[in-house]
């Protein structure tokens, strides 16, 4: 018997770009995914985190959420599962379960000491729902349900990796015979970042060591990196769908969703994502600067139904003033919005560069350019401080 199942992870819906909405695009790739499960007729579709950018999302990334999960149930037989990301408030996901579950919508949004299901069998293949938590809550289920580990515990990943390794055993039930699939919104492994991810980490943990999953699963659909890749192509294959869209200027564009099927083995059909609206990322000096924006205006497809969005990072040895209202006159009549539009001073300090260069940087980045202006002559930041910092970061994450 073959069963089919589809995976993608990272929506992020309500996300913007500088001020501007993603919501048209993402509407456009919710729209597309259900003419996706149409064609394919898939068991299942597993979301693994981030569904929303926010905590407390807009009424309307809410309403784009609840209108695709009722148009998908409604029109197939499939079944949703849903874990938490780093960006989700857990509680906040759960809260509809009483009308979703009905539905074949099931949704894992937090790690609880209250008993709840974790696994789901069905004929011939498993669903390991792992939703995303934080160090403390791991400690709280370990004092709860296996505190003889926790005697004499420093937070260092040896330790922080035995407990997970007891956490696997104790909430997923892994049924012999069948396919056994994982979904989970950590870091594992050694992934590449793309840049618009939101760092985290587990007390002493940087990632959670592929060691711990190998054995006990087949597939193992991860959701948090938002470049598509594939951590272990087999036995198990270990895999980060992306995200859908790209969400900074500087991501990759080859977006992609898997489509899974379980035989005797396991055959991943990779779908590429349509870009829905361009992003265009311009490094130009102020020689060239309005005959490179002149050929992409000329070049511009219409094609797209979205106006395109730009960036522009122009490099000068001397200011450039009322720079910016020039490139908005170039591109008046196109479609074409810019976005964002940096100066780049080549000899000038370094300070304004940094200035200039890091408006999107994570507060992780922010942090580092900030010590390593502070303490001239240092290379890097103290590891232990880092160490603090992520923890006080991820407190005040939490927090929201
Ligand atoms: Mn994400």
């Amino acid at each position: 018997m073959s069963i089919n199942f589809i995976h993608t992870s990272d929506w992020h819906l309500g996300k913007k770009l500088f001020k501007e909405s993603r919501l048209p695009e993402q509407e456009a790739f919710l729209s597309w995914l259900l003419v996706q499960i149409k064609k394919s007729n898939p068991k299942a579709l597993l979301i693994s985190g981030d569904i929303f950018d926010t905590p407390h999302p807009s009424s309307k990334a809410q309403a784009l959420y609840y209108q695709f999960l009722k148009e998908a149930v409604d029109n197939s037989n499939i079944e949703i599962f849903i874990i938490s990301g780093n960006h989700d408030s857990g509680r906040f996901l759960e809260a509809p379960i009483p009308f979703l579950k009905d539905r074949s919508i099931h949704i894992i949004g937090s790690l609880e000491v209250e008993k709840k299901t974790y696994s789901y069998h069905r004929e011939g293949v498993s669903y390991h729902l792992f939703p995303y938590f934080r160090s403390h809550e791991l400690y709280n289920y370990a004092r709860e349900y296996f505190p003889e580990h926790l005697e004499g515990l420093n937070t260092n990943s040896s330790d922080t990796g035995l407990l997970l390794d007891k956490l696997i055993d104790h909430i997923f039930e892994i049924k012999e015979g069948n396919k056994n699939v994982l979904l989970a919104h950590h870091l594992f492994g050694n992934g590449e970042l793309s840049g618009s991810e939101l760092g985290l980490s587990l007390s002493g943990l940087d990632s959670i060591p592929l060691s711990l999953i190998k054995e006990k699963f087949d597939y193992v659909a991860l959701g948090h990196l938002h470049n598509h890749q594939y951590l272990s192509k087999v036995d198990p294959i270990i895999c980060y769908s992306g995200s859908p869209i790209a969400f900074r200027f500087s991501e990759r564009k080859n977006k992609k969703i898997n489509s899974v099927t379980l035989n005797s083995d396991i055959k991943v059909k990779e779908i590429a994502v349509p870009e829905f609206r361009k992003l265009y990322e311009l490094k130009l000096n102020e020689r060239n600067y309005k005959e490179n924006l002149l050929e992409l205006v000329k070049n511009q497809q219409d094609s797209f139904e979205l106006e395109s969005f730009l960036e522009v990072q122009i490099s000068s040895d001397k200011p450039l003033r009322g720079i910016s209202d020039e490139i908005r006159d170039l591109l008046q009549d196109s479609p074409i919005k810019l976005l964002s539009m940096q100066t780049r001073l080549i000899k000038g300090n370094e300070l304004n560069e940094i200035k200039s260069r890091k408006k999107e940087s994570t507060a992780e980045e922010l942090f580092k350019d900030f010590y390593l202006q502070k303490y001239e002559g240092e290379k890097s930041v103290p590891k232990d401080l880092t160490g603090l910092f992520n923890e006080l970061l991820s407190e005040a994450r939490s927090e929201n």
